[in-house]
């Protein structure tokens, strides 16, 4: 139930933007462990290389660049809505291993959500040219401004070439891309996770504690195969809503696991209770275990302390508020909207409403609108 400030973004001024298509190969093969595999030649081409493939308006912007002056833009007009607006890039040859992939991209979408978005993803082909496998890179959506987007990826198995693709899902509007770039980083193709997730739960849903609950956090690590000897404690930090650390990174031990299946389960108690967090206040646990190889396994929850809302003293006809979600069928969001304060629900389960002494208002006008502004 908290979210983050979308990064502020500054206005947009695109002057002479021109959109063109087609030409040059921008293609180069690897010679050298340092030298990329793919590099796009957006700032000496006007337009696109021929062996890119596109649909709908797709071209090089000369006035817009998150490095130099020119990158490549997709554009939807509102009559175009129907129609799809995508890029892809010539397929490069991908040997196994792992890669570094990256970009940078910008958006100007008109977008209700954040599915009205822009995407790019690595597409990987097998020998015949057929996509068998792909990850996002990175997506934007509304206005945002330039952001770099970096992943590492292995080459998934049968994988003979690789591509970038680019994308506007269902928003109109204007999506950029920059600085794309391939690089070839080991042979070295790493085993199936040893660990496959670590989850957290506390006395409350959504971990909106009671400032007299306990300040425990019960940690359950669950791993594909039995963890060794220095695996056995877990690595702990409190941060507030900017990162900064609230206190010590901690350690918590794990107990003897719980098997089920070929999956183990290994529980562990955090206690926050040392860290002096205050009531109302935004935080994340972040917690981490070291694999028997590569980075460890991380993963954060976000939790707060907050009291009882002065609202459940009213009639739920008295406060003037309501929920909505896409699903109201998602019970844990009504549960968490009356947490916060909100006595009128948008759900149509009333069972959950009767039982939490919230009231119903089924059809809640104008709220798309105001959503969208
Ligand atoms: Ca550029």
């Amino acid at each position: 139930m908290f979210f983050r400030v979308p990064p502020v973004v500054k206005s947009l001024a695109v002057f002479g933007a021109a959109l063109l298509t087609l030409p040059a190969a921008t293609v180069r093969a690897a010679d050298g462990p340092a030298a990329p595999a793919f590099a796009e030649g957006f700032e000496t081409e006007t337009k696109l290389p021929a062996d890119w493939t596109t649909q709908g308006k797709a071209g090089i912007d000369q006035a817009e660049a998150f490095k130099g002056r020119h990158s490549a833009v997709l554009q939807r007009t509102p009559e175009e809505m129907e129609q799809p607006c995508w890029l892809a890039t010539a397929a490069f040859p991908v040997k196994p291993g792992t890669w570094d992939f990256s970009a940078a991209l910008k958006s100007d979408l008109t977008s209700p959500d954040a599915s009205f978005n822009g995407v790019v993803k690595v597409e990987f082909l097998d020998a015949t040219g057929k996509v068998i496998d792909s990850a996002k890179l990175g997506e934007a959506y509304g206005r945002q401004n330039w952001q770099s987007a970096v992943k590492r990826l292995e080459t998934p198995e049968g994988a003979a070439k690789a591509r970038f693709q680019a994308q506007i899902n269902k928003a109109k509007g204007k999506f950029w891309i920059d600085e794309l770039s391939a690089a070839f980083v080991s042979d070295t193709v790493k085993k199936a996770s040893q660990i496959s997730r670590i989850v957290f739960a506390t006395a409350q849903t959504g971990n909106l504690i009671y400032p007299d609950d306990p300040r425990t956090v019960a940690v359950t690590v669950v791993a594909n195969s039995p963890l060794g000897e220095k695996q056995r404690e877990l690595g702990w930090v409190v941060r507030d809503y900017w990162g900064a650390e609230a206190g010590a990174p901690g350690k918590a031990a794990l107990g003897e696991p719980k098997q089920t299946g070929k999956t183990l389960a290994y529980e562990a108690t955090i206690d926050l209770g040392g860290l002096g967090l205050e009531p109302g206040r935004y935080y994340e646990l972040h917690a981490w275990l070291p694999q028997e190889e590569g980075e460890p396994f991380r993963n954060y929850t976000s939790l707060a302390i907050l009291p009882k809302p002065a609202t459940s003293r009213y009639k739920a006809e008295e406060i003037p508020f309501t929920n909505r979600n896409w699903n109201s069928n998602i019970i844990d969001f009504v549960r968490l909207a009356n947490r916060l304060g909100i006595r009128m629900s948008s759900a149509a389960n009333l069972q959950i409403c009767k039982e939490l002494g919230m009231g119903t208002m089924l059809g809640v006008p104008g709220i798309h609108e105001i959503e969208q502004r």
